[in-house]
């Protein structure tokens, strides 16, 4: 058996989460470890290969605050940033901040199990060590346990299956292959038009249309670049104060959109798809909150959709009728457009569903299909999959699992009742998914750093949500949540896309009073966390 080591923290994941808080674990004075399954840095962008895969967020807001040389020096190439763009990102910033000394890659951890009598986690990994930490930082990604549907046949089928999340790091060439899509969120819809590019054949399996609005991608302009940078911290102050951390240099809304006409309307939102992106939900105030506002701008995304199909039919079933913003709005690059050429087909699985995989295709209710490639853009296990995927035991033993068994159950998204010393970054019940991830990273990194010092300062070595403040937190939660419009669908920020997953919802919509709520917890000894010192 080899020796045990010993660290301050773990730090599980390196995607943006987990490469800062190395950072700031080490500029702290702490020893740590970190762990991630990837063989580079980059969390979510080292797995999302897929083609056409980008960031929704643009890049100069994509990005970190943290050190002023770094937004300084690193010029972002487009509007919205390409998977390939942001990895060579990350792995600067493990260079520039020499991080990669503290991770080992290809390691997966297995189970973190607290040792109550020591006060300290025991970490053991696939490569069959073992370490023992003090702190467990979870910086797992909310995106990251891809979700498969197991579809009847599927280990029958004798051409290639891919998982847009878990994209191989060859390039895959679909010339002259007939290529099935399944799932038409994000990762579907951005995939779709360049898979369609390159394909013989594409036949796309819709269980549920999106609404997408343009993202009018484009080369930034250096000057454009030049003056954000030279106003960059008025631009992340600004973005601070933003409901999802970002967008403050689009216009704000002035109006409930049934306070204006309807001429009023459509120029909005007319303006507002013209210029692209999320902007577009930033239309009138009350577009998250009110059915009938937001019927107007559904209503709009309809008539462009009916405008850019051709085929009337076809436009129909790619119209959804969910309310818009309630499953994550999507940025597309010509993916309506996409239907309208000949080998591209569309089924609908609610009209003809899919009976199984055959060793050829698929077969639907109405025939078999023949495909030579069938790709997975069926998301994720969101928020709680990656946690739940390793064996996690708390206080007397108790797995998370069963912790969580009616839904996650934490305290600011950030401390989990009955698991002490270990934290979430962005974890359910944060605003995290609603929010510019980077945004929502930097500020909990920088609370458990603030924590980790108090821990220094005090004497105090065991920290632990109490199960009054959780329970408080998760009905708080889901009363903001019920006041907007986002429970009303299945979405994946209810865990509605998991069969068998416990219907909660998970983030927490409105950043700016969360990042109050959490200074004032601080700010008030750590309220809703019991912390003890077990010497001294
Ligand atoms: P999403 O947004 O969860 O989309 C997954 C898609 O796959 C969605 O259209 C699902 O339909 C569909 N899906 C899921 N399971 C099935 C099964 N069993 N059969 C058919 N279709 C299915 O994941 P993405 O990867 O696109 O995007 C995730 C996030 O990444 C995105 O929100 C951005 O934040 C970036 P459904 O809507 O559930 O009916």
């Amino acid at each position: 058996m080899g020796g045990v080591r010993e660290v301050d923290a773990v730090v599980v994941g390196a995607g943006f989460a987990g490469l800062y808080m190395l950072h700031r674990l080490r500029a702290g004075g702490w020893s740590a470890q970190g762990f991630e399954a990837g063989g580079g840095v980059g969390g979510t962008w080292y797995w999302n290969r897929y083609p056409g895969a980008r960031c929704d967020v643009e890049s100069v807001e994509y990005s970190y605050k943290f050190d002023e040389d770094l937004q300084q020096e690193w010029e972002w190439a487009e509007r919205y940033a390409s998977q390939p763009e942001i990895l060579r990102y990350l792995e600067h910033v493990a260079d520039r901040f020499d991080l990669r000394r503290d991770i080992q890659f290809d390691t997966r951890v297995e189970s973190a199990h607290v040792d109550e009598r020591a006060n300290r986690w025991v970490v053991r990994t696939d490569d069959g060590a073992t370490t023992s930490a003090r702190f467990v930082i979870m910086a797992t990604g909310c995106l990251s346990a891809a979700n498969l549907p197991s579809l009847p046949g599927l280990d029958r089928f004798a051409g290639d299956v891919l998982h847009t999340g878990q994209w191989p790091h060859e390039q895959v060439d679909f010339t002259g292959r007939r290529v099935g899509v399944v799932g038409t969120g994000s990762s579907g819809i951005q995939s779709i038009p360049v898979i369609a590019e390159q394909a013989e054949a594409l036949v796309v399996f819709q269980r549920t249309p999106n609404y997408s609005v343009p993202a009018r991608n484009r080369r930034l302009d250096p000057d454009e670049v030049a003056a954000v940078k030279a106003g960059y911290a008025e631009l992340r102050e600004a973005n601070q104060l933003m409901p999802t951390g970002f967008g403050s240099r689009t216009p704000m809304p002035v109006k409930p959109a049934l306070e204006a006409d309807e001429d009023e309307r459509r120029r909005e939102f007319e303006a507002r798809w013209e210029r692209g992106g999320f902007g577009f939900l930033a239309a009138f105030l009350d577009l998250t909150l009110d059915r009938a506002a937001n019927d107007t701008a559904a209503e709009f995304v309809r008539d462009k959709i009916r405008a850019t199909v051709k085929d009337p039919l076809l436009a129909d079933r790619l119209a959804p009728t969910q309310v818009i913003g309630c499953k994550r709005l999507c940025i597309d690059t010509g993916y309506f457009e996409t239907y309208n050429q000949a080998h591209v087909r569309l089924v609908d699985i609610n009209v003809s569903p899919i009976v199984e995989v055959t060793g050829t295709g698929v077969r639907t209710s109405e025939g078999d299909i023949s495909l030579d490639c069938l790709v997975f853009a069926t998301g994720f296990d969101a928020m709680t999959g990656a946690l739940l995927r390793m064996d996690i035991r708390g206080v007397g033993g108790q797995p998370l699992q069963e912790a969580w068994a009616a839904g996650p159950r934490t305290y600011l998204g950030l401390g989990v009742p009955g698991f002490p010393n270990l934290f979430v970054i962005t974890g359910p019940g944060s605003p995290s998914v609603l929010t510019n991830m980077v945004v929502s990273i930097e500020h909990h990194v920088e609370w458990i750093t603030d924590l980790l010092e108090h821990v220094r300062t005090t004497g105090v070595d065991r920290i632990e949500a109490t199960s009054d403040a959780a329970d408080e937190w998760v009905a708080y939660v889901n009363a903001i949540a019920g006041m907007t419009l986002f429970p009303t669908c299945n979405s994946w920020y209810l865990g509605a896309n998991v069969p068998g997953k416990p219907r909660i919802f998970m983030p927490l919509p409105g950043f700016p009073p969360y990042v109050e709520h959490c200074a004032h917890v601080a700010a008030n000894g750590y309220k809703g966390f019991a912390l003890t010192a077990s010497t001294g």
